[in-house]
């Protein structure tokens, strides 16, 4: 059984709020700030418990995660024994980004000590929140950097910039939840460190049901993903340009904006699939008859779609959770404005959206960092020659092959030569138990 008062509430569930802030700072005095730690922070950090019923939520849920400079700040020194964590994201080489040279400025080194994570349904409670626990903190802490997410407005809530319906797919973590069909069902190690399935040894004892959070801030040119869509419609009998269009997307993405995945509705959009959460999830790339995944036919999806890229599900044989080790739960929120009519008619992002991209895992090298380096843009990943993930794939800038999209000639290459997705950068961090923050983080 999991402690689940004692794990923070964003790690399993995720916020389920509207408005997310992320609060970046700096320790400016180190004894100070522990004893704010305790006295003003950890009374407030929301615990899955209590995000479990509406009855219990806070107006405003808070977490909290330090960096690895952080933890060495609160004089932490125990090795967490995970090398991306260690390094800190700046200098982590695996990612495809094309150096720091596109990244907000505070990301770039190791100054960052930790994040604090702001949930409510509306930015005045989040602004209240933190101009108290600003106050409350005063000199113990520099403020560094600070993201705005925001849910998008009416039938766009729930999806990402693009379009696409968000957060369908997360895993079912075993003693947590009872697993929809299809769903990805992981041992509870694998997101929560000293959890049974954790198979790196070596952690700190204070580390048990903490887990890894990483955040990235990924900006997406919506505008310029639109036009390329506009531009390469597949071209098929009885499909519009517009159809045409729509369905080359939902093969780069492998849903349909609805949720609808490809793979069971290979043609067309079909937005009762796509709400559908008995059956959004319920298919495996495998024949349904024989179990068995055809290598070589992408008629129904993509092997270079995001969703397959980043979990390959029967791809790489069954059943999933002992052919992978590498599911992480997502936790982002989009962030910046709605596409504005002259961005949209000038085909050009004139100012920044994208996603605030949130995972956790209990080993960034097997979760995150794995699958951004030996999935989405490993080009023989899986099965042969496929190409880059068209979403988040990344080639340090250069330009992406992908194979696969056109059903109508599965040798056709498209070569994109912008991406559609631009690191900003981001942190490793690592999101404690509120017993860890309690007992070893604030004395
Ligand atoms: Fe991805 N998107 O909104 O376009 N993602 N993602 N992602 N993603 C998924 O199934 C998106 C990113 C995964 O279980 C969906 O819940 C965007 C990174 C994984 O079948 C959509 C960005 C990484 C899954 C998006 C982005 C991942 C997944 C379908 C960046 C990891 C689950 C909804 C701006 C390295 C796959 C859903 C499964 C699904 C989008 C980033 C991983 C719509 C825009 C960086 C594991």
């Amino acid at each position: 059984n999991i402690n689940l008062d004692d794990i923070q509430g964003d790690i399993l569930i995720g916020m389920l709020k509207n408005m997310e802030l992320f609060f970046f700072f700096g320790i400016a005095n180190a004894t100070d700030f522990k004893a704010k730690l305790k006295s003003d922070i950890l009374p407030l950090v929301t615990s899955t418990t209590q995000l479990l019923d509406n009855s219990t939520q806070p107006i405003t849920a808070l977490n909290i995660a330090f960096s690895q400079t952080g933890l060495l700040a609160l004089n932490v020194t125990d090795s967490m024994s995970d090398v991306p964590f260690a390094g800190g994201q700046a200098v982590d080489p695996n990612l495809g980004d094309p150096g720091t040279t596109n990244w907000v400025p505070e990301f770039v080194g190791t100054n960052i000590h930790g994040v604090i994570l702001l949930a409510s349904d509306t930015l005045d409670n989040i602004n209240s929140q933190l101009a108290s626990l600003k106050s409350a903190l005063g000199d113990s802490v520099t403020e560094i950097y600070s993201l705005q997410g925001a849910a998008r407005p009416d039938n766009e809530k729930g999806h990402e910039h693009f379009g696409f319906l968000d957060g369908i797919s997360n895993p079912a973590v075993v003693g947590f939840r009872t697993p929809l069909p299809g769903q990805a069902v992981v041992p509870t190690g694998e997101i929560l460190v000293g959890e049974t399935g954790d198979r790196i040894t070596g952690r700190p004892s204070w580390a048990k049901d903490g887990s890894f959070l990483v955040f990235r801030q990924l900006k997406q040119l919506v505008p310029e993903f639109n036009k390329f869509l506009t531009d390469n419609p597949i071209q098929q009998p009885g499909l519009t340009p517009q159809n045409g269009s729509d369905l080359l997307g939902a093969r780069m993405m492998g849903r349909w904006k609805s949720g609808a995945p490809v793979f069971l509705a290979p043609l067309a959009d079909e937005p009762e699939l796509g709400r559908d959460t008995s059956r959004n999830n319920d298919f495996n790339y495998a024949d349904p008859t024989t179990g068995l995944v055809n290598t070589t036919d992408q008629t129904k999806c993509p092997f270079s779609a995001h969703i397959r890229k980043t979990r390959p599900r029967a791809d790489l044989g069954l059943p999933e959770n002992s052919t992978s080790n590498h599911h992480i739960i997502r936790a982002g929120i989009p962030y910046g404005p709605e596409v504005s009519t002259e961005e949209a008619s000038s085909n050009t992002t004139a100012t920044e959206r994208g996603l605030a991209f949130v995972a956790y895992q209990s080993s960034i090298g097997n979760g995150f960092q794995f699958l951004q380096k030996l999935w989405a843009d490993k080009t023989n990943f899986v099965h042969g020659n496929v190409g880059f993930d068209p979403i988040i794939g990344a080639n340090k800038g250069a330009s992406r092959v992908v194979n696969g999209l056109d059903p109508t000639d599965p040798t056709r290459s498209i070569t994109l030569v912008t991406d559609f997705v631009v690191s900003r950068g981001g942190e490793y961090f690592f999101s404690p138990s509120l017993s860890a923050i309690a007992n070893t983080l604030s004395v």
